[in-house]
């Protein structure tokens, strides 16, 4: 690679950038994000060039022909940059655990959980943001924050029986009525350019989240006037002051770990694999991140949030509250024996309990150790593995992160399971925007994968045969 390529325009030598940004180590002082961006992304298209260029040929394993059917277990698909999942150590944003997030990212003054403009930062970069930085982007979205008046009135007219994720979706697919990426394609913008646009829309789609999220709440709830947006407090601050919970700072603090821990799980996942997919369409981030929505719905995944603390509330109306174990050890086999999931449970990757699940343990046995319903999701963990090993299906018996969210929000009094995994879609957006931005910026084609109908199969290894 000669030298020249790796200069910026500013002639600070990018390598050393590069090799700041692969170590995650700490982000230059006095740039914004998007700045950063625009120094990091040249060096990134060599780098990605660089790769295929001595590997582009080489086989990645074998395909068999149960991963067809098998919804592609472990099939080597897709690129992801903003986090790699381990089946047994869990996630790592930008090679980072969780508890190295939580030690490394920026935090509010008087938090102790990392602020998630810094995890935004961290899965944009690859590195650990400044304070003044993340300061920046909470200042930043608070300024992008409003939505428009149309997308309200479509709020307003949902019947509170629309469940919050649809309504969820409508108000994000309607914000790409101000599309900055699809004006910039309608007039004609080069396809080196198309990573500006979608980052503008990105900074746009995170920063009006909390607006919709708040307003399904309060529609759907009951909950009256809708508060405003402080330019001065930080994103989870805002967010949890829209929902009616900005003076509890331990519900704040819960939304800054809960946005960061539920941003980001590798591509694979249905919601980040969509919003991809229907990126590579050149649909904007708000289309993109809708279809995300969409299938984070679906109750095998982010809807498990919801499933969990209705599974657990229709445990407490059956078997009572404090029951035994031998009692909760039933309930859980005639929900196998009914040809129900158990969930919360299980994972499509994971094999471990999830750190996702061990974070949010963690938080309660520092906030709410008491809690009763804390204590029943403690006890559920002790009874549910054994009870799935010798059920002898699920690959991994271990909790996932939907297994404890429910009982730390109904702590705070946040009852309405209904809404659980809209916060889910809030932290999602972090994650799905971030590699959207990184695709634009590398010329990512359109998916187009390739498919078989049974009858080609046989045909095929009957012809080889
Ligand atoms: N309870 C009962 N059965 C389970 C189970 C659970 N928690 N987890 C897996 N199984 C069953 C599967 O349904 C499957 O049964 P069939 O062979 O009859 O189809 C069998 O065990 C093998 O499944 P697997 O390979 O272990 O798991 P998958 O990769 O197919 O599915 C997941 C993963 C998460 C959908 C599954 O574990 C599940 O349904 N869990 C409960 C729902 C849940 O908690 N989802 C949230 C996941 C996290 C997230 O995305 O938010």
């Amino acid at each position: 690679m000669s030298a020249s390529i790796l200069r910026t325009s500013r002639t600070k030598p990018v390598w050393s950038a590069l090799a700041r940004a692969r170590f995650s180590s700490t982000a230059p002082k006095n740039t914004t994000l998007k700045e950063r961006l625009a120094e990091l992304i040249p060096v990134e298209l060599e780098n990605v060039k660089r790769v295929r260029a001595e590997h582009g040929k080489k086989a990645f394993g074998p395909v068999i022909v149960d991963q067809l059917y098998g919804g592609m277990r472990g099939l080597p698909a897709l690129i992801w940059d903003g986090s790699v999942l381990d089946a047994d150590e869990g996630i790592r944003f930008r090679g980072k655990t969780i508890p190295e997030c939580q030690e490394l990212l920026p935090k509010a003054p008087g938090g102790a959980e990392p602020l998630p403009e810094g995890l935004f930062w961290l899965l944009v970069t690859g590195e650990i943001p400044t304070q003044e930085q993340v300061t920046e982007l909470s200042k930043d979205w608070a300024a992008r924050s409003a939505i428009p008046e149309f997308v309200e009135e479509i709020l307003d007219r949902c019947p509170p029986t629309l469940h919050p994720m649809s309504q969820f979706s409508l108000a994000v697919t309607a914000l790409n009525h101000d599309s900055a990426f699809a004006k910039a394609y309608q007039d004609g913008v080069s396809k080196k350019e198309y990573w500006g646009p979608t980052f503008e829309d990105s900074m746009d789609l995170i920063a009006k989240l909390p607006n919709i999220a708040g307003r399904i709440y309060n529609n759907v709830f009951g909950k009256g006037k809708l508060a405003a947006i402080d330019p001065a407090k930080d994103y989870s601050h805002n967010l949890s002051t829209l929902l009616g919970f900005g003076d509890n700072a331990a519900f704040v603090e819960l939304m800054r770990l809960y946005i960061t821990i539920h941003s980001d799980h590798e591509g694979g996942n249905v919601s980040a694999h969509t919003g991809k997919l229907v990126g590579s369409a050149l649909s904007d981030p708000f289309l993109a991140f809708a279809a995300s929505l969409n299938g984070l719905a679906g109750p095998l995944h982010g809807l498990a949030n919801q499933e969990v603390l209705l599974w657990l509330s229709k445990m407490q109306s059956k078997i009572g509250e404090n029951a035994s174990d031998e009692a909760v050890k039933e309930y859980v086999w005639a929900t196998l024996k009914g040809g129900q999931v158990v969930p919360g449970y299980g994972h499509a990757v994971l094999r471990k309990t999830d750190p996702r699940y061990t974070a949010q343990r963690e938080f309660a046995l520092k906030h709410l150790p008491e809690d009763p319903l804390f204590k029943l999701v403690g006890q559920i963990y002790n009874i549910v593995p054994d009870i799935l090993l010798e059920a002898g299906k699920a690959k991994n018996p271990w909790p996932n992160v939907d297994a404890h969210s429910g009982a730390l929000l109904t702590h705070y009094g946040l009852t309405q399971m209904q809404f659980y995994t809209v916060l889910f879609g809030v932290s999602r957006a972090f994650g799905v925007a971030a590699q959207l931005i990184w695709d634009r910026a590398l010329g990512a084609p359109l998916e187009r994968p390739k498919s078989y109908s049974t009858a080609a199969i046989e045909k095929m290894f009957k012809d080889k045969s």
